[in-house]
C-alpha cells in the first residue's frame, strides 16, 4: 500500500466510486507516478489509475490537462461514431468532486485519475511480431484520428521537446558545465554524440523549408505506452497523452522503432544483446502505413528511416545529458542508468546508419498501401 497521506488526502479528492481497498505502485514509466488503485462498489471491484504528475517535467498542469482533456474528448466522440467503446478505446479522465481534470495537493504535486483499461497489458519489449504491429496500426490510427484536430488549441507542454538541434545545444553545454564531474567517464559516447551535429539538423530543417507538414503527434510512442488487449492480441488503447502537440510524422514512427524494434531493452548492460532488428521494423512500418491509411505524403514516407535513427540520436543524447546533469529528469533505478540507457541508443543509432538502405527499401515495398 502507498504512502497514507496518498490514502487520505489524495484519492478522496476524486470521484471514485466505492471503498478503496488497494493502491499499489504501478507501471514502468520514466516520468510519472503511477499507482493502481482498486474500489470495492458493493461487490462490484473498479479499479482506476493514479498519477502524480512530474511537476519538474510539466511545469504547466491546467495547460497540460486542457490538452489531455480536448484530445481525449475528441478521441471518444471519433470512437462512438465508428462504433467502438470510448471507455477503453481511449483514456478517461475522472474528474475531482470540484469537477476540475486534476487535482493540487498542499504540497504543490499535481495529481490525475483515469478509469483502468482492463484486460490489457504493457509490454516493454516485443514479445511477439504481432504485437508490434497493432501497435503501428495504432498509432497509425492514432495519428488519423487527430489529423484534423485543431491544433492551434494545443499547449506546447514540453517546449523544443522533440527539437534535435536544441538537444544536442544542451548536450554540448551540460558536458561542458560538467557539473558532476562525470565527463571524463564518458569520453567515447561524447565523441559518438559531437560527430554527429549534422544528424541533429536533418529534419528540422524540412520542417523548416516546408517539406513536411505539422501534424498532431502523440511524440513518445514507445511500446508501453499501448494497451494490447490480452483476449484480442490487438491494440486497445494509446496512453501516455502528456506529449501530444504539434511534430512531425517522423517523431512517431521513429520513436516506436527506437524503443520496439530493438533486441535488447533500452537499459541493457550487455550491449552485444543490442541491434537494430530489420525484421522487426518491416513489420512496423506494414502496420504505421496501414494505420495511417494514405494520411501521410510521399515526402513524409520518404523521411521515415530519417526519423528512426534521429529519434534514437536524440534519446541518446538526453539520456547522456541527463547523466552529465546529475540524473534530475528521467527516473533511475541503478547509479549508471542514464549512462547504460544512452549506450544501447547510440549502439543503435550506429546499426541503423549502417542499414540505411535497407530501411529505405522496406517503405519502398509499402509506400503504395
Ligand atoms: P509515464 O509518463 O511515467 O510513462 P504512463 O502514463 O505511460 O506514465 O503510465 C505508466 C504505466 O501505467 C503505463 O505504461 C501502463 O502500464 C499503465 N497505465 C497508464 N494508464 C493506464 C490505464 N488507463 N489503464 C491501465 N494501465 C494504465
Ligand atoms: C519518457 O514517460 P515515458 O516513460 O513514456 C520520455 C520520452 C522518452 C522515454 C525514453 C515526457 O517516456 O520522451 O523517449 O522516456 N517522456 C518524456 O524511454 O520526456
Ligand atoms: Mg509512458
Amino acid at each position: 500500500m502507498a504512502e497514507e497521506k496518498i490514502i487520505t488526502g489524495v484519492i478522496p479528492q476524486f470521484a471514485c466510486q466505492g471503498a478503496l481497498r488497494e493502491c499499489a505502485v504501478f507501471g514502468s514509466g520514466h516520468i510519472n507516478d503511477t499507482y493502481r488503485l482498486t474500489f470495492d462498489d458493493g461487490g462490484l471491484q473498479r479499479r482506476y489509475i493514479l498519477q502524480r504528475m512530474n511537476r519538474t517535467v510539466f511545469t504547466k498542469p491546467a495547460e497540460l490537462m486542457e490538452n489531455v482533456s480536448g484530445v481525449t474528448a475528441w478521441l471518444r466522440r471519433k470512437i462512438q461514431q465508428n462504433g467502438g467503446d470510448p471507455e477503453r478505446e481511449t483514456l478517461n479522465l475522472v474528474p475531482t468532486r470540484g469537477g476540475s481534470s486534476y487535482y493540487t495537493d498542499p504540497e504543490g504535486e499535481y495529481w490525475r485519475v483515469y478509469l483502468f483499461i482492463e484486460g490489457a497489458s504493457c509490454f516493454d519489449q516485443v514479445q511477439s511480431d504481432d504485437d508490434f504491429y497493432q501497435s503501428a496500426v495504432a498509432f497509425g490510427h492514432f495519428q488519423r484520428l487527430l489529423a484534423d484536430y485543431p491544433a492551434q488549441t494545443l499547449h506546447e507542454t514540453i517546449a523544443r521537446f522533440h527539437d534535435t538541434p536544441d538537444r544536442f545545444r544542451r548536450l554540448r553545454e551540460a558536458a561542458e558545465a560538467d557539473v558532476c564531474g562525470r565527463a571524463a567517464l564518458v569520453g567515447p559516447e561524447l565523441s559518438f554524440a559531437m560527430e554527429r551535429e549534422g544528424l541533429a539538423h536533418a529534419l528540422a530543417g524540412l520542417l523548416e523549408n516546408g517539406e513536411l507538414p505539422l501534424r498532431v503527434t502523440h511524440n513518445d510512442t514507445k511500446l508501453n505506452n499501448i494497451l494490447i488487449d490480452d483476449a484480442t492480441g490487438r491494440a486497445v488503447c494509446v496512453i501516455d497523452l502528456d506529449t501530444v502537440m504539434p511534430g512531425l510524422s517522423a517523431y512517431d514512427f521513429g520513436d516506436s522503432i527506437r524503443f520496439g524494434a530493438s533486441t535488447g531493452a533500452e537499459d541493457e548492460r550487455d550491449l552485444s544483446k543490442v541491434s537494430f532488428d530489420l525484421h522487426l521494423y518491416e513489420v512496423y512500418v506494414r502496420g504505421f502505413v496501414e494505420g495511417c491509411a494514405g494520411a501521410l505524403t510521399e515526402r513524409e514516407l520518404d523521411v521515415l528511416p530519417l526519423g528512426a535513427v534521429l529519434m534514437t540520436f536524440e534519446c541518446g543524447i538526453r539520456f547522456l545529458t541527463d547523466y552529465l546533469e546529475g540524473d534530475h529528469y528521467f527516473k533511475i533505478h541503478r547509479p549508471e542508468h542514464n549512462l547504460d540507457r544512452a549506450r544501447t541508443q547510440f549502439k543503435l543509432v550506429r546499426d541503423m546508419e549502417a542499414k540505411q538502405n535497407e530501411m529505405r527499401a522496406i517503405i519502398e515495398k509499402y509506400r503504395r498501401g
